[in-house]
């Protein structure tokens, strides 16, 4: 049976195993060739004797077979090219010098796919390569030892996401639609396609459905689920195609869900700050305490002034503004009371700021380096939500499917959308967001 190289030890010393994977390295020196197998779980050092052929006449014939037979063995393992699919079947020896503690010593080698003899890519870690190479070639990237343990890291983020939604919050996963036919947030541009006779687009958040879905009964609903933005613009913080985790609780308002957020957060970096494979990565990374900082607008926009970043009130805040506010605050934060017209149509204007409609119910979160997260309380009036639609300059018109439910008890309710990337990419110190997507998609970039 096919063991992992790092459930063999050096206690199985004399076991016969069987291991398969990619030829990592080749050391040749000369009466000793040592080949390092790569697989899933780490790495296993398979040993070959050279025979050197001396005094056979003297030796058993029988012998002599064994010896041809060993060195056809030998020669084969020699020439097998880089990163090639093998298996080896062959006898545990303990090695202090190997990894893992014990070597194989093999009397079966079989080459499953031969691999070109000039590669793409160094997969030891020894020769660095670009970004744009690496990406070329993600193929071969995923089998270098950081890239390999970031998509571990991603795939335990959405883990530990779904454990707090689903198992300890009693949330329900959903799937919406990526084929839509109306915009939600109105700053980003949609790409569009065609779908039959009209036109169609895709999807920019799940917003108008998650919201949709609050007067169904389900109280508290999440996605993970691709969002697609045809931003023109070539950033290390943005993708065309990025993953969203997006949340909808009922009879809540933002201060709810904005707990939520910054729960599920914490729990992720513990998550992740426990995992061992961190430390490869080099990162130490430290759980913040909860509960996050809040800055409304008015504070933000007068730290900023102080640090001199004059911004107009009503302004978003630019990438230059997060950075200021980021060094100065240090910490994950959350930046609230935004201004209406900053938001999207769908926030809750502030009741209690006693303004009419100045400020809104909304909020980011916020990375030193850059926003996490957005989400506010919603309007759940169907007529303040078809003004607000208006007032936007859009059509209610197109938003007949989405205001339709408004009109037939729809709870109040508020939710968030959480930048899947951006949240690994701060948390694992990565500078480019394209380092955490398998495939990332921008504007120049549509394959693989
Ligand atoms: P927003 O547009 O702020 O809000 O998006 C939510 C979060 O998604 C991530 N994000 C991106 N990540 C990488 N590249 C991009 N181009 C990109 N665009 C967005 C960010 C961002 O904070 N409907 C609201 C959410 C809500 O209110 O529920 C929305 O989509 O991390």
């Amino acid at each position: 049976m096919r063991k992992y190289a790092t459930e063999i030890t050096a206690n199985d010393d004399g076991e016969r195993v069987c291991v398969a994977g990619w030829v990592h390295e080749k050391r040749d020196l000369g009466g000793v060739f040592f080949l390092v197998l790569r697989d899933r779980s780490g790495l296993a050092q398979i040993t070959l004797h050279k025979h050197k052929g001396e005094g056979k006449a003297e030796q058993e014939q029988e012998q002599e077979q064994e010896q041809e037979q060993e060195q056809g063995l030998f020669e084969r393992v020699r020439k097998v090219p880089r990163e090639s699919v093998v298996a080896v079947e062959g006898r545990v020896k303990s090695e202090r010098k190997a990894p893992n503690g014990y070597e194989i010593i093999p009397e079966r080698f079989e080459v499953l796919s031969e691999a070109s003899q000039v590669l793409p890519l160094d997969t030891t870690g020894k020769v660095g390569a670009e970004l744009d190479t690496r990406l070329d070639a993600r193929f071969m990237d995923l089998r270098t030892e950081r890239t390999k343990e970031i998509f571990l890291i991603r795939s335990l983020v959405l883990k530990a996401v779904r454990e707090f939604l689903t198992a300890e919050r009693g949330f329900v996963e959903i799937n919406t639609p990526k084929i839509v036919s109306a915009a939600t947030e109105g700053g980003t541009a949609l790409f569009p396609i065609s779908y039959f006779e009209r036109e169609a687009f895709l999807n920019q958040s799940p917003q108008l459905y998650k919201q949709i879905l609050m007067a169904s009964g389900f109280d508290c609903v999440y996605e993970i689920a691709p969002i697609f933005r045809a931003e023109e613009h070539d950033t290390t913080k943005h993708l065309n195609e990025a993953t969203s985790v997006d949340v909808e609780v009922a009879f809540a308002d933002h201060e709810v869900v904005m707990k939520i957020l910054e729960e599920l957060v914490a729990a992720v970096y513990s998550e992740v700050a426990n995992y061992p494979g961190l430390e490869r990565l080099g990162v130490s990374l430290n759980v913040p305490e909860l509960p996050f900082r809040r800055v409304t607008y008015d504070e933000a926009v007068e730290l900023l002034s102080e640090a001199g970043e004059e911004i107009e009130w009503g302004d978003d805040l630019g990438t230059s503004a997060e950075h200021r506010l980021g060094e100065q605050i240090g910490e994950l934060y959350f930046v609230t009371d935004w201004p209406c017209a900053t938001k999207p149509f769908y926030a809750q204007p502030a009741a209690a700021a006693g303004e009419g409609e100045r400020i809104c119910n909304a909020f980011d979160l916020m990375h030193p380096r850059m926003e996490l997260a957005s989400g506010s309380q919603r309007v759940h009036s169907y007529e303040l939500l078809k003004r607000k639609i208006e007032e936007k300059g859009l059509s209610a018109d197109d938003f007949e499917f989405y205001l339709e439910p408004f009109r037939y008890g729809m709870p109040p309710h508020a939710g968030w959308g959480l930048g899947v990337e951006r949240l690994l990419m701060t948390m694992l110190e990565v500078e480019n967001i394209r380092e955490v997507v398998l495939f990332p998609r921008d504007r120049r970039r549509l394959a693989p």
